[in-house]
């Protein structure tokens, strides 16, 4: 009975099969059904390994990955080409003060100067005057024994002299080189004192002299000096004669 009934409905079914191919090409029967040890034989032996398959698409890129480690630092490269010339900057602040510089040669050697005064009165005349009381004569180029300045460094000087005039007119002269080259007149007046005064600027070689002098007749000779009273005669070096250097 249960033999039977297996049998029909594997006929149903082989027949439903053959009755539509594409369904059997579709279908396969499943060899451990229970109609396989009905209908096949013993199981085949497994058959060769296939052709390897086609490589598969790509795939999707992955996520990024971790930041790495910092390389090594590289050599340091050559150096740049000299840049543009830059502004100018701010001026700076002064300077210290520099120190005080040696004592130059020879300076003393352009010095000269004198001032003196008439000691008394009553000069003779047609001689040189003596000024005798002396106010400055540092380097004795003034002679007080002859009343002549002595020339010692060639250049300009200037001279000047201030007298008093007592109890008779004055006549004076300023000599260079027994040559008088200044005159100063002077009228006394009667119960007065008057003075007589000159200066003048001259250029002088080594070795020439200077001196006052009263001229003309023994009546002309009220140069004057006393205590209250002074006759000045003075001079000095202006500058040097630049070949002197
Ligand atoms: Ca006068």
């Amino acid at each position: 009975m249960r033999g039977a009934t297996r049998f029909l409905l594997c006929s149903l079914l082989l027949a439903t099969l053959h009755g539509t191919e594409t369904a059997a090409q579709e279908v396969q029967p499943d060899p451990k059904a229970p109609c396989a040890n009905w209908m096949g034989g013993a199981p085949g032996y497994p058959g060769h390994n296939g052709l390897p398959g086609r490589d598969g698409k790509d795939g999707k890129d992955g996520l990024k990955g971790e930041k790495g480690e910092q390389g090594e630092q590289g050599r340091k490269g050559d150096s740049g080409e000299i840049g543009s010339r830059g502004i100018e900057g701010p001026r700076g602040f002064p300077g210290n003060p520099g120190m005080k510089g040696e004592k130059g040669e020879g300076a003393y050697v352009y010095r000269s100067a004198f001032s003196v005064g008439l000691a008394g009165r009553a000069p003779h005349p047609n001689v040189p005057i003596r000024f005798s009381k002396i106010f400055y004569n540092e380097q004795n180029h003034y002679d007080a024994t002859t009343g002549k300045f002595h020339c010692s460094i060639p250049g300009m000087y200037y001279f000047a002299y201030h007298l008093t005039v007592y109890l008779s007119d004055v006549k004076v002269s300023l000599y260079k080189k027994d040559k008088a080259v200044l005159f100063t007149y002077d009228q006394f007046q009667k119960n007065n004192v008057d003075q007589a005064s000159g200066s003048v600027l001259l250029h002088l070689s080594a070795g020439e002299e200077v001196w006052l002098q009263v001229y003309g007749e023994g009546e002309n000779n009220g140069v004057y000096a006393d205590n209250i009273n002074d006759s000045t005669f003075m001079g000095f070096l202006l500058y040097p004669d630049l070949d002197l250097h």
